[in-house]
């Protein structure tokens, strides 16, 4: 080991933990700390070797600390944010970038030097009279293929306590990989929640900045506890991995994987990509199936299929609106004992915990990010603050649920039959539909995926907005050679899966919704159906819509609900003008926010175009399905 780096973390590390870190041969890793630890200024380091020990230490000192509070079911634990810091905060976080790379007008990225600069400046000392906590993690299963192996250094232990619920393990496979040749690639994650104040919430908001050194595999967040923002291993990885796979020639995913059950305990697993808060952990929590993952998937090709692996192991779900008669698993798992953390929920003076739309009537007062709630009580605007915040969110691991797939861990991952898109869309794409092919798949469906935006981020909430493949938050490469990435990956393969679209989200003219929550579980089972060709479809200009009678059985078997054709035909009507219109809106984007679209993409477009202009000279603005019918 270099002089100085042992002489740094020999004085700044005790015996017991320099012994851990000195347990991982790796002289990167080993320098990497040092710096950190010179430079953030920690009173105290603590190097978790994932002994049982030392998780307890931190779920401890997550308490002790002020992090976290005690609720009265056993392992449950809160946490507030500052009531600023609720979402993923878009306009300080960039992507740094040398001088002359260009990711295009789409990505928000800044200069590495200045970028590095001013990280490095705002978490000078900033560790000082703290604990800093050193924990290795795994992204994707241990010991795979999918294998990326992460270090995150962070002065919150409320931080590291996400990550061991959300993540595998990673220091056995640290010391594995360092074993002969000095390991030196992984992630590396700088986290500081910076000064808190009484309540223990970051308090210079003025100061958050969410940094992605994206070609030295180091992301730096400061002044904010937001998972979201705080959780290295959740979206900020996202981004490395994203530029990892592009050169690697695999894909990382804004993405659920889930199996479906299909006839005679036939098992289907798909992923699906949908943006935030647009029903992605409802659809990975459907009933009688099976979870992987509800959030980043990795995809790798295999021989002539594509598999997937879950990076993640545990899920940072958002609360509201989940009750008992919509989410009877989820519900469970919240109201039993075991580890979970609940973040900017209620409080109630049981030491329970409440949310918006719980569907039980809400206690009059509490403990709510705003401190002392009651009922009316209002912001400094004169707006009420609700008991719960819309991006109020729980921090469970996936083996705490009874559907959690038994190969949840498998190195292999799983082959999928399918892969499906979904947005956040009132009046355009009808509620399922097939692709023609694997490329009219990757543009029609995940480049054009539209959807309206949330209280997932800071911002205004219902504006529609692109979001290619759902994925345009996290993207590091260019968005047109993204799109390219993902032409080329299904490409040649024998058994490409095949591509759809959904819709949760489409209203009628009056503005009623067309779909009831759990209607998606007929729409899994239907393309369950279709990627087994077990079932006919009806050729539209924008794909493959289901018969009306194959979704009868569906919805009466599965969900034991007639299905009256009225609906089917509100439902599955081509509604041609929105159509055209989106069509538009997409050019658009292509043409001003993405300098090197593929000519494909256009191409796609005009030929959907020419079918939806000649079907509305046939037909008419609106084309019921049966219209349609041979
Ligand atoms: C998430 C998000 O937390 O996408 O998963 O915002
Ligand atoms: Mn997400």
């Amino acid at each position: 080991m270099d002089e100085v780096v042992a002489f740094t973390l020999k004085n700044r590390l005790d015996e017991a933990n320099y012994k851990k870190l000195l347990n991982v041969n790796s002289p990167t890793l080993h320098k990497f700390v040092a710096k950190y630890v010179e430079h953030c200024n920690p009173d105290t380091v603590f190097v978790n070797d994932d002994s049982e020990e030392s998780v307890e230490y931190v779920r401890k000192t997550a308490i002790e600390a002020g992090e976290e509070g005690g609720l009265a079911m056993d392992g449950h634990t809160y946490h507030f944010d500052n009531s600023g810091d609720q979402g993923r905060d878009k306009k300080n976080t960039r992507i740094l970038v040398p001088k002359g790379v260009d990711l295009g007008p789409a990505i928000d990225t800044r200069d590495r030097d200045e970028g590095c600069e001013e990280a490095h400046q705002i978490l000078k000392d900033i560790m000082k009279g703290r604990t800093l906590f050193i924990s290795f993690f795994c992204l994707g299963p241990a010991n795979s293929p999918f294998t990326i192996p992460c270090v995150q250094l962070t002065d919150s232990s409320y931080v590291i306590h996400n990550e061991f619920l959300l993540y595998r393990p990673g220091y056995q496979e640290f010391i594995r990989r360092a074993g002969g040749n000095a390991l030196s690639e992984f992630f590396r994650f700088v986290h500081s929640q910076g000064e808190v104040d009484e309540r223990k919430v970051s308090k210079n908001l003025d100061k958050r900045r969410i940094y992605i050194d994206l070609y030295h595999d180091t992301v730096y967040s400061t002044n904010t506890q937001y998972g979201g923002n705080s959780i290295g291993l959740k979206k900020l990885a996202m981004r490395l991995a994203i530029l990892k796979a592009s050169t690697e020639d695999w894909l990382t995913e804004h993405m659920l994987v889930l199996g479906i059950r299909g006839p005679r305990e036939r098992m289907t697993y798909f992923t699906g990509a949908y943006p935030s808060m647009c029903g992605k952990t409802s659809t990975a929590m459907l009933e009688g199936e099976s979870i992987v993952g509800d959030d980043i998937a990795y995809l790798r090709r295999g021989e002539s299929e594509v598999r997937a692996a879950n990076a993640e192991r545990g899920m940072f779900g958002i609360i509201q609106g989940v009750n008992a008669k919509d989410d009877p698993l989820l519900w469970k798992a919240l109201n039993s004992s075991g580890e979970i953390i609940f973040s900017n929920v209620m409080v109630t003076d049981a030491g329970g915990v409440h949310w918006i739309d719980k569907g039980v009537e809400s206690p009059q007062k509490g403990l709510n990010y705003s401190g002392e709630w009651h009922i009316g009580k209002k912001d400094t605007a004169g707006k009420d603050i609700p008991p719960s915040h819309p991006n109020a969110r729980f921090t469970l691991s996936l083996n705490s649920l009874g559907n959690a797939d038994p190969r949840l861990d498998d190195p292999e991952g799983f082959e999928i039959g399918g892969m499906v898109y979904g947005g956040r869309d009132s009046d355009t794409c009808v509620p399922v539909e097939e692709a023609f092919d694997w490329i009219h798949g990757v543009i029609a469906k995940g480049a054009c995926l539209e959807s309206e935006t949330t209280a997932a981020t800071l911002g205004k909430e219902g504006i529609r907005e692109i979001n290619p493949m759902a994925n345009l938050d996290f993207l590091s490469v260019p968005v047109g050679r993204y799109i390219q990435m993902n032409i080329d990956f299904g490409t040649g393969l024998k058994k490409a899966p095949l591509i759809f679209s959904v819709n949760y989200f489409l209203k009628d003219k009056e503005g009623r919704w067309l779909n009831e929550r759990n209607d998606k579980k007929v729409w899994y089972e239907w393309m369950e159906l279709r990627v087994h060709d077990d079932v006919n479809a009806i050729e539209t200009p924008t794909g493959f819509i289901p018969l009306y009678d194959d979704l009868e059985i569906l919805f009466r078997e599965s969900l034991h609900k007639d299905y009256s054709e009225a609906e089917y035909n509100k439902q599955f009507t081509i509604r041609i003008p929105e159509n055209l219109a989106k069509i538009e809106r997409v050019k658009k984007f292509y043409e001003t926010q993405v300098a090197d679209t593929p000519a494909i993409l256009f191409e796609v477009l005009e030929a959907q175009k020419k079918r939806l202009m000649d079907a509305k000279g046939k037909f008419g603005d609106y084309i019921p399905p049966f219209v349609l019918l041979k």
